[in-house]
């Protein structure tokens, strides 16, 4: 079937099992075929194919309201939808959204990319329906890595409280990003199990039935039996003891199966949950014999081997970079402890798990629960690190204000993913935390300017004692720069100055620096000299240097690749009207007041003029001729 003439899921009703069974293969081999081009995730998209087919064909979208949890699941909805012809600019600029989008389709219910929001706000649609008199059904759908996050389970507690009718379908795949962890999972292990048992079961009656005269004695007995064990081994079910009817567990790639518990689904009033076993990455060999996460989400690869193609790139990653130079402190230091809220392969912590499993905890999607956990570990004198992406830490803002800063615990924070992403946009770009850090009373933050100054301020955070200290570091690799051997540590709130200049000074920090550079370059030619810094103490600033400069009276440009609202620049305008350097002259680039979409950094970066250029062009604008200021002018 060519899946780009599809423009809505109805045409879905008419159709039998066997062309349902054809066109899931159709849709596998389209994912297959141009995530191979863009990239993209894979793995979860295969594993709901069948799925996503019954969900449209047992509901009327978009009346009915489908909320996919993280959202990175919605390609097969995204075709079935209409929008199979946009596939070849997937997560690209200006291209289409690797997540739902509101503004791309009216089947789009519910924006998301962070995890476990969905019953939440399906809950909202539910009693947003049941307020204003409406019918239709309200499903979202939720992974069982998803369900282990906070937010999901306070909302089964008040779904299940409200009795408040909705249909939540459990996409169980026994997966996270990498394996799925918790007690919870046991629980879904436990109900998996009793599938088993109960068709064990089921196979042991029926045969009993077929025996005369005592068959039927036999039978109910077995029956008796067989609730008592199953009610042992499933213990009452979770989900009914929560208020949830449960269904299930069910073979999510077996039609038959959906469409019959999906219109029985439909006629339950209250809250449903239906357990839907599927196999992540199914149809695709390399993707289905993923045990790590490694197909959850890609850049591109070849086809025929899975193998991945691989963009030319100078340094290490600098998750592996962070991660490794944690080991090595690991190694000397036995109070160090590393924590993750579900991203050991991500940050690239596989090594810390291998070689110190007692001292490394994957905790499931819990920031907030990660983060308080470090603070608890602080107080009992272990030197906690808490790996945590810069969009997930949102989650845990006031774990890290009340919980760490305030106590002033030595908590250190590896913010990986600080900067723009790319590909997973808006919902993923790590531009905010130093607005939200930096007023923190007892933090430090810093950025290194390559991998070098990364492992030292791996030391430097370890050996720092006076309450929580968090390093950035961005998504990707670093420069190839040559490390030393022996790591050390930096003075707290000192800067560097990387190129001397005496008509004006650029501020910077991490990714940045190298446009600062290459714009003083620009600008020497033009007989423009400026002093380029490495501010890489974001707090506390280096106040001194600062002092020089605003005395100085230099024009002072800073660039951030961070919202500008709170961040860097306004430290040092602060900075500035505080100490009463009301004449100096402040201009500051970085990323405006507004959500940044997906695309690549370099296109995103030009799209919001942070750019080499436009350094220039703000430093030609700001350096008067004939200046009479300069460090050895006044
Ligand atoms: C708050 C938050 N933390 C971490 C992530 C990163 N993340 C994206 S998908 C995912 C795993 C989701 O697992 P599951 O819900 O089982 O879905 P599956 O991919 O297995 O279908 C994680 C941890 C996130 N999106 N949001």
């Amino acid at each position: 079937m060519d899946l780009t003439k599809i423009s809505s899921p109805s045409f879905l009703k008419d159709l039998n099992k066997k062309q349902l069974e054809a066109l899931a293969k159709d849709i596998r081999a389209f994912l297959i075929e141009k995530c191979a081009a863009t990239g993209g995730h894979l793995g979860p998209n295969l594993g709901v194919v069948e799925l996503t087919i019954a969900l449209h064909k047992a509901f009327n979208s978009p009346k009915d309201k489908f909320l996919w949890d993280v959202g990175h699941q919605a390609y097969v909805h995204k075709i079935l939808t209409g929008r199979a012809d946009q596939f070849d600019t997937l997560r690209q600029f200006k291209g289409l959204c690797g997540f739902p989008k509101l503004v791309e389709s009216d089947h789009d219910m519910w924006e998301t990319g962070h995890s476990s929001t969905s019953l939440s706000a399906a809950m909202g649609m539910a009693a947003a329906r049941d307020i204003k008199g409406d019918k239709n059904f309200v499903v979202p759908i939720i992974g069982d890595g998803a369900l282990t996050g906070g937010m999901a389970l306070e909302a089964l507690n008040h779904i299940g409280h409200e009795k408040t009718h909705m249909i939540t379908i459990l996409n169980d795949n026994e997966m996270s990003i990498a394996p799925n962890v918790g007690a919870l999972h046991d629980v879904l292990g436990r109900l998996r199990t009793a599938k088993e048992y109960s068709r064990a079961k089921e196979d042991l009656e029926s045969l009993m039935l077929k025996i005369p005269v005592v068959g039927d004695k036999l039978a109910s007995t077995a029956e008796r039996v067989k609730d008592s064990l199953k009610y042992l081994v499933v213990s009452g079910v979770f989900f009914e003891e929560m208020g949830f009817k449960y269904l299930g567990p069910i073979d999510g790639h077996d039609f038959e199966a959906l469409e019959k518990t999906l219109e029985y689904a439909k006629k339950v009033k209250g809250p449903v949950l239906v357990h839907v076993l599927t196999k992540k990455g199914k149809g695709y060999k390399p993707a289905e014999d993923d045990t790590v996460g490694t197909w959850h989400g890609t850049g591109p690869y070849k086809i025929e081997t899975g193998a991945f193609v691989k963009s030319a790139t100078k340094g290490p990653a600098w998750s592996s970079l962070v991660s490794e130079s944690v080991r090595k402190c690991m190694a000397e230091d036995k109070r160090i402890v590393t924590i993750t809220p579900a991203m050991p392969v991500g940050s690239k912590l596989e090594g810390i798990q291998r070689d110190f499993p007692n001292r490394f905890f994957d905790v499931g999607i819990a920031e907030q629960h990660a983060t308080t956990m470090a603070a608890g570990l602080a107080t009992q004198h272990m030197k906690p690190f808490l790996s945590i992406y810069s969009t997930f830490l949102q989650r845990a803002y006031d774990q890290v204000l009340h919980d760490i800063a305030r106590p002033k615990l030595n908590v250190f924070i590896g913010i990986d993913r600080a900067g723009l992403v790319g590909a997973d946009g808006e919902t993923h770009q790590g531009v905010f935390d130093i607005s939200f850090l930096r007023h923190i009373p007892n933090i430090v933050l810093m950025m290194p300017k390559d991998e070098n100054e990364g492992q030292h301020m791996v030391k430097t955070a370890f050996e720092y004692n006076d309450g929580p200290i968090a390093l950035r570091y961005p998504r990707g690799n670093g420069y190839g720069v040559e490390m030393d051997a022996e790591l050390k540590a930096l003075p707290i709130g000192s800067w560097e100055v990387l190129r001397e200049g005496n008509d004006a000074v650029i501020l910077t920090f991490g990714t940045t620096i190298p446009m600062a550079m290459e714009a003083a370059d620009v600008l020497a030619q033009q007989g423009i000299q400026v002093r380029v810094v490495n501010a890489r103490f974001i707090k506390p600033m280096d106040e001194n240097m600062l002092h020089e400069i605003m005395k100085a009276g230099l024009p002072i440009l800073t660039i951030e690749e961070s919202m500008l609202q709170g961040g860097f620049g306004s430290a040092v305008l602060e900075f500035a009207f505080d100490h009463k350097y009301r004449n100096s002259t402040i201009e500051r680039i970085g990323i405006p007041d507004e959500f940044i979409e997906h695309g690549d950094v370099d296109q995103l970066l030009a799209e919001i003029n942070v750019t080499a250029e436009e350094a220039v062009k703000r430093i030609e604008q700001l350096v008067p001729k004939n200046s009479q200021v300069g460090f050895n002018k006044v």
